[in-house]
């Protein structure tokens, strides 16, 4: 029986694949009254709230091929695009909040703007690079990551709704961290352009710690930039965060989530996080949807200095040597 947020659940009686997710923009709301605003203050730094974002749904919004409502999103993301650059531009450390993940258009967009030479760490148990030719569901959240690389440039239709998005970002720039859910023409496209992917498989296999490592040393090795982190919270295990859209079994454990924010953390270079894809309406029990804002908050938390050891870490040393 699904929890109702004190207000009829506007998912429940719709079967379809797009519909089905209704609810994502609940998201934000569960993360805020899970806390996060007191949890951050907590960090010393002056937290400031600019409040959501309101999106129109057009009214005449074809689809495009199969993608559904193209305009509405794209004038969503342009939106939000300004709203992170503005954020960024006056020298904040920005949090994104979802919302579904097709909102990374425009928050990665928007920071690159004011950063150009930014580099992004997506955290998803899906790559999100489809494009509208390869896409199995035609959901724009599964297509964010196709919007940015120049690289799929000329493999990108003309979508209605984003004709303000130029490709911005090279494959080199991209490092995928907890994918295991990845559809054959994503695969392909991640073959082709050799973008570095450390699959669940992979952190089986190296551990978290050696993926980390490898994810900091290709992206800033050559030089220090600001990091964009894409969080999508169906990246964690299910046991951990039910209430999702597409949830999929062996995610990231507690423990490796915040390993990654914590070192994220740790270079100093975070400068926008998106944490996306938490769905209060799709949780089992509210006690469901409560775990999962309350793993959002630590997240979040984590990624901006919350630590494990009452006071900052030292890079890769012991805790006596901090
Ligand atoms: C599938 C698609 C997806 C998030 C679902 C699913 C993509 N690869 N991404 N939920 N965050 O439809 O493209
Ligand atoms: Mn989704
Ligand atoms: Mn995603
Ligand atoms: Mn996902």
């Amino acid at each position: 029986k699904p929890w109702k947020l004190g207000r009829p659940n506007p998912g429940g009686q719709l079967g379809k694949a797009v519909q089905k997710r209704r609810g994502v923009e609940h998201g934000p709301k569960a993360i805020r009254d899970a806390g996060l605003i007191e949890r951050l203050s907590n960090l010393d730094y002056p937290v400031h709230d600019f409040g959501d974002l309101s999106f129109q749904n057009l009214d005449k919004d074809e689809p495009y091929m199969q993608v559904p409502f193209p305009r509405s999103v794209g004038r969503a993301n342009k939106l939000l695009s300004e709203a992170v650059g503005s954020a960024v531009a006056s020298g904040h450390t920005t949090v994104m909040l979802g919302g579904d993940h097709s909102l990374a258009i425009g928050s990665v967009e928007g920071h690159a703007r004011q950063c150009p030479d930014l580099c992004l760490i997506w955290v998803d148990a899906h790559a999100d690079i489809n494009t509208p030719l390869t896409s199995p569901s035609g959901n724009l959240h599964g297509q964010s990551v196709a919007f940015m690389l120049k690289e799929l440039q000329n493999k990108m239709p003309e979508l209605p709704g984003f004709s303000w998005v130029k490709p911005f970002l090279s494959a080199k720039d991209l490092v995928y961290i907890g994918l295991r859910d990845v559809d054959p023409g994503e695969y392909d496209i991640l073959k082709e352009l050799g973008i570095q992917c450390f699959t669940m498989r992979d952190i089986d296999r190296l551990g978290i710690q050696r993926v980390m490592e490898v994810t900091l040393d290709h992206l800033l090795s050559r030089k220090q930039r600001p990091i964009h982190l894409s969080f999508d919270i169906d990246a964690m295990d299910p046991s951990l965060a039910p209430a999702t859209g597409t949830p999929v079994n062996g995610g990231l454990t507690y423990r490796e989530g915040i390993w990654i924010t914590e070192e994220i953390h740790n270079t100093g270079l975070l400068s926008v996080m998106d944490l996306v894809e938490v769905n209060p309406v799709l949780g089992a029990s509210r006690e469901a949807v409560e775990v999962t804002a309350s793993l959002a908050v630590d997240i979040i938390a984590s990624s901006l200095g919350q630590s494990r050891q009452g006071g900052p870490i030292a890079q890769t040393q012991t805790l006596k040597d901090d």
